[in-house]
């Protein structure tokens, strides 16, 4: 079985990576850094997994093209696509954000999410298998302050995995969108362009999700019988409600 990860350098793509390898699955796994592909690499291979890197940015098009169009043939039977890279970046209220982190959260979260799925999936649909998994988010249920452009880019992440599960309906492809909650990971350094103190506050108070508890999900809606598709899941940590409604400790 084989199945490809996008953004698995990091956090819930990692997590994923490492769940599906200790289950048996062999990886084709990508993100833009070559470096830490590498070291991944090394890990799921200890983990007993076959492991493909691609080295290539799920903005630019030509690239992702040219690199799903040179998986070599023992590797092009892709069993599980998990869309995963992804980001938010920004947290100013909509009439002060700037041009740039939006066009950078919609081309990577939703433009690169559909460029994946027209190269993958029309394989799935000729050999009649597959699961597309697509991490979507809480933040696509409902917009809160400063997040407008990241959770309408999740709320498209929702639309789009819903419409192709009706494209797909009349095959054995299974179509799932996991929307987590907070989850630890680098995503919130990466919002706030690299300020660690303030990434750190976003979990003050609360024990987090960590990538491994979503890998966890994946894995068991990948799993599932043939007959049982997982739609979708909302994944929160114990203490947060929704998008908004945290419990934090003093
Ligand atoms: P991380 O920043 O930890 O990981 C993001 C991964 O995506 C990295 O491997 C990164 O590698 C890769 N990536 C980012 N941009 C691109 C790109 N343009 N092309 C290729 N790869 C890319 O974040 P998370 O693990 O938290 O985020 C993963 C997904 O989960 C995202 O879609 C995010 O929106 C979603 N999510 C996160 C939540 C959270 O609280 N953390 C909650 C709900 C959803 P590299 O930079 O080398 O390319
Ligand atoms: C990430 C979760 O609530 O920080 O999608 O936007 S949140």
């Amino acid at each position: 079985m084989i199945a490809l990860i996008t953004g698995a350098t990091s956090g819930i793509g990692m997590g994923c990576a490492k769940r599906f390898a200790r289950g048996g699955y062999d990886l084709i796994v990508t993100a833009r850094n070559e470096r830490k592909l590498e070291q991944l690499k090394a890990e799921l291979e200890q983990l007993g997994a076959k492991v493909l890197t691609l080295t290539f940015d799920v903005r630019d098009r030509e690239a992702t093209a040219r690199a799903v169009g040179d998986i070599p043939a023992e590797w092009r039977n892709i069993d599980v696509l998990i869309n995963n890279a992804g980001l938010a970046r920004g947290l100013e209220p909509e009439y002060e954000g700037s041009y740039r982190d939006w066009d950078e959260m919609i081309d990577t979260n939703i433009k690169g999410l559909l460029t994946m799925t027209r190269l993958v999936v029309p394989g799935m649909v000729e050999r009649n298998r597959g699961h597309v998994i697509n991490i979507g988010s809480v933040a696509g249920d409902a917009a809160y302050a400063g997040g407008g452009v990241y959770c309408a880019t999740k709320a498209a992440v929702k639309t789009i995995t819903d419409g192709l599960r009706i494209d797909v309906a009349q095959t054995c492809i299974r179509v799932t969108d996991i929307k987590p909650g907070l989850v630890e990971t680098n995503f919130s350094k990466v919002r706030f362009h690299g300020d660690a103190e303030r990434a750190g506050h976003v979990y003050d108070g609360i024990r987090p999700l960590t990538g491994d508890d979503i890998g966890d999900v994946a894995f068991y809606a990948a799993s599932a019988p043939g007959h049982v598709q997982i739609a979708e899941v909302l994944v929160l940590a114990t203490h947060q409600a929704n998008g908004t409604v945290i419990h934090r400790e003093k």
